[in-house]
C-alpha cells in the first residue's frame, strides 16, 4: 500500500474527496509500523479539527438478518434524499468472516444510500479480529466526521459480549431485535440490556405487529426495572422498515429517534459516561497496540522461526513450546 504524506491525507478528506478517504480508512486499518505511525499523525491532526464538527457516531447492532442494513440503507435514504443531510456508513463485511477477504457484501445491501452522492458506504473486513467490529472502526469514523459526514452509521455483527466494544465507541448505541425475540430476556440478552441507548423492535410488519408488540413491552418493563436509577432510560420502538418505506413514513421513524439521542445526549447518565467511554477505549487501544508492535516487530518473526523448528525436531508439543519461547523472549529483553 502506497503511503502519502500526513498533509496529503488531510487536505483529501478535507474537500470529502472519496478516493483520499477511502486511502485514510485503509491506512487506519494497515498493520505495519510504518502504517501505524502514520495512522497515528493523521488521527491526532484530525483530532484537534474535530472539535468544530458536529457529526454523531451510531452504532446499529443486533442478531445476524435482523435487518440492520435495510434499515441503515433506509434511514440513511431519508437522511441524503430529503433532509439533504452527509451519511456515512462502517458495516462489518460478514463475508469477510467467512472468507476471510472483504467482499462488497453490504455495499450492495444498501442500494437506495449507495446511489446518493451525500453517502459514502464502506464494508469492513473483520481481518482475523474476533469481536463484532474491526477494533479501529472508532478512527475509521473520525475521518469520516472530519470528512463532514453528518452521521456515521457503524453495523456490527451478532449480539452479545462483543458488542460491547462498540458501545464505548459511538454516540448512541442502536440495538434491532427480532418480534419474537421476547423470551430472549432472562438469558443472554440482559447484559446488552444495560448497554444500549434505544431498542428497535424490528420487522414488526402487519403481520407480526401482535407479538412484536408483546415483544416490546417486556423490554420496556426490564429497561424499567434494570435502569431505574438512571435519569436516561432507553426506549423500544415498533419498526417495519419495509413498511416505512412503503408508506414513505421514514421521516416519522427519524423524528422519534431524534427525540430519544436528544433525551439522551442531556442527560447526566450521558455525562457521566464520557470518561468511563474514554477509558474503556484506552483500554482496548493499548492492548491492540502491543499485540500488533510486538507481532509486527523482527524479534517475533525470529522468536517464530526458533519455535517452528522446535516443533519440527517432535520432542515438544505447541502449548509447552509457545508458553517457553514467549517467557524466554520477554526474560531475555527485560520485560518481566
Ligand atoms: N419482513 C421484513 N423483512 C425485513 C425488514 N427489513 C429487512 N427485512 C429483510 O430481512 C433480511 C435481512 O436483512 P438485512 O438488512 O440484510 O439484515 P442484517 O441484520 O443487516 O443482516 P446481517 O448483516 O447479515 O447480520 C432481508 O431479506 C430483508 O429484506 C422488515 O422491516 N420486515
Ligand atoms: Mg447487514
Amino acid at each position: 500500500m502506497k503511503l502519502y504524506s500526513v498533509k496529503d491525507y488531510l487536505t483529501g478528506i478535507k474537500r470529502n474527496d472519496k478516493i483520499w478517504i477511502s486511502r485514510a480508512l485503509s491506512l487506519i486499518e494497515g498493520r505495519r509500523i510504518e502504517q501505524r505511525d502514520l495512522s497515528c499523525q493523521l488521527i491526532s491532526s484530525l483530532e484537534k479539527s474535530l472539535e468544530k464538527k458536529s457529526g454523531k457516531i451510531i452504532g446499529v447492532s443486533g442478531t445476524p438478518g435482523v435487518g440492520k442494513s435495510t434499515f441503515i440503507d433506509g434511514l440513511g435514504y431519508h437522511l441524503t434524499e430529503d433532509l439533504k443531510l452527509r451519511v456515512a456508513v462502517l458495516a462489518v463485511d460478514p463475508s469477510s468472516i467467512r472468507s476471510g477477504g472483504s467482499v462488497l457484501g453490504d455495499k450492495t445491501r444498501m442500494q437506495m444510500l449507495a446511489s446518493s452522492d451525500l453517502s459514502f458506504i464502506r464494508p469492513v473486513a473483520l481481518s482475523g479480529f474476533t469481536g463484532g467490529v474491526h477494533p479501529r472502526v472508532r478512527e475509521m469514523s473520525l475521518v469520516l466526521k472530519a470528512a463532514g459526514y453528518d452521521y456515521v452509521f457503524i453495523e456490527s455483527v451478532g449480539v452479545g459480549q462483543a458488542e460491547f466494544d462498540l458501545y464505548w465507541m459511538v454516540d448512541f448505541f442502536l440495538l434491532l431485535i427480532g418480534p419474537n425475540e421476547g423470551d430472549a430476556i432472562q438469558g443472554i440478552k440482559r447484559g446488552i440490556l444495560e448497554f444500549a441507548h434505544h431498542i428497535i423492535v424490528h420487522k414488526a410488519d402487519e403481520i407480526s405487529k401482535g407479538e412484536a408488540s408483546i415483544t416490546a413491552s417486556q423490554y420496556q418493563s426490564s429497561l424499567q426495572i434494570l435502569r431505574s436509577g438512571d435519569d436516561f432510560i432507553p426506549k423500544v420502538q415498533l419498526l417495519s422498515t419495509l413498511d416505512a418505506l412503503k408508506k414513505k413514513k421514514m421521516g416519522e421513524v427519524w423524528a422519534i429517534l431524534q427525540d430519544c439521542m436528544k433525551d439522551y445526549w442531556k442527560s447526566s447518565f450521558f455525562q457521566s459516561s464520557l470518561s468511563e467511554s474514554l477509558k474503556q477505549q484506552l483500554e482496548s487501544k493499548l492492548k491492540l497496540d502491543t499485540i500488533e508492535m510486538i507481532m509486527e516487530s523482527s524479534v517475533f518473526e525470529k522468536m517464530r522461526e526458533k519455535a517452528l523448528k522446535e516443533l519440527s525436531f517432535g520432542k515438544k508439543l505447541p502449548g509447552s513450546i509457545s508458553y517457553e519461547s514467549v517467557k524466554k523472549l520477554f526474560q531475555e529483553k527485560n520485560l518481566g
